[in-house]
């Protein structure tokens, strides 16, 4: 079986709620699109656990990216000379990725050991960028955010990073006839798409499947697909003011 799961955002319980429904087998695969880290309290339990599952095949998110800039930056070390050549975009850097929530991600990483945080860097650095995955004759192209600058005749691979994890995709569009049944995004908790009712859920219209159901935020919750029988899974919703 293949299951989905994207933008678990440091929410390690939901992960592992999710994780028991699924019961994941050895021979299934879980496609992990991105935005492990960041927001919620434990960014870090939640890579430690992937990396000791070999079936589960990480995508990158646009918070995967700013962790690994800014956490790269961050583990050397503080000299004056480092000071004075900082310069302004790994300041803007810094600066953006804290207003995106990686505290809980720096005081996790901060307690792991340095041949930890090696691992994890290593880790980090090889996320995949998409994933074109064929079950029951339909073809799924699986991606964070997806297809800035979109044209029909552009090929995968000439997509760049920023066009395909911090772009965000038209849900009121079909991009493609006959290439790929569907496209699977995280990045856009579905909450946003106009009509979309509390608690949140998946996502699926004009061959879109969108399953970021805003794990960290109000009225949300974690959401995994399983592409061979179409079943959603859910954590708890979070409480509504
Ligand atoms: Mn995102």
């Amino acid at each position: 079986m293949i299951y989905v799961m994207s933008d678990i955002h440091g929410e390690y319980d939901k992960f592992k709620e999710v994780l028991k429904q699924i019961n994941l087998q050895k021979e299934d695969l879980l496609y992990v699109l991105g935005d492990v880290v960041d927001r919620g309290p434990h960014p870090m339990e939640i890579l430690l656990k992937m990396m000791e599952m070999p079936n589960v095949i990480p995508i990158a998110g646009n918070h995967e990216l700013m962790a690994l800039k800014c956490l790269r930056f961050l583990n050397q070390e503080i000299t004056d000379e480092s000071i004075d050549d900082l310069e302004k975009e790994m300041l803007d850097d810094l600066m953006m990725w804290q207003m995106n929530g990686s505290k809980s991600t720096i005081d996790e990483y901060r307690r792991l050991t340095p041949d930890m945080r090696q691992e994890v860097m290593e880790y980090l650095t090889d996320f995949e960028l998409y994933q074109e995955v064929s079950v029951n004759g339909k073809e799924y192209l699986l991606v964070h955010g997806g297809l800035g600058n979109y044209r029909k005749d552009k090929d995968m691979e000439e997509y760049d990073l920023h066009e395909l994890v911090w772009s965000r995709i038209d849900y009121e569009k079909s991009y493609y006839e006959d290439f790929y049944d569907y496209i699977i995004t995280g990045h856009t908790p579905t909450l946003t798409i106009p009509g979309m009712a509390t608690p949140a859920s998946v996502y699926r219209k004009n061959q879109h499947i969108a399953i970021d159901c805003g794990a960290c935020f109000e009225g949300g919750r974690l959401a995994a697909i399983c592409l061979d029988t179409g079943e959603e899974f859910y954590s708890q919703a979070n409480m509504q003011k």
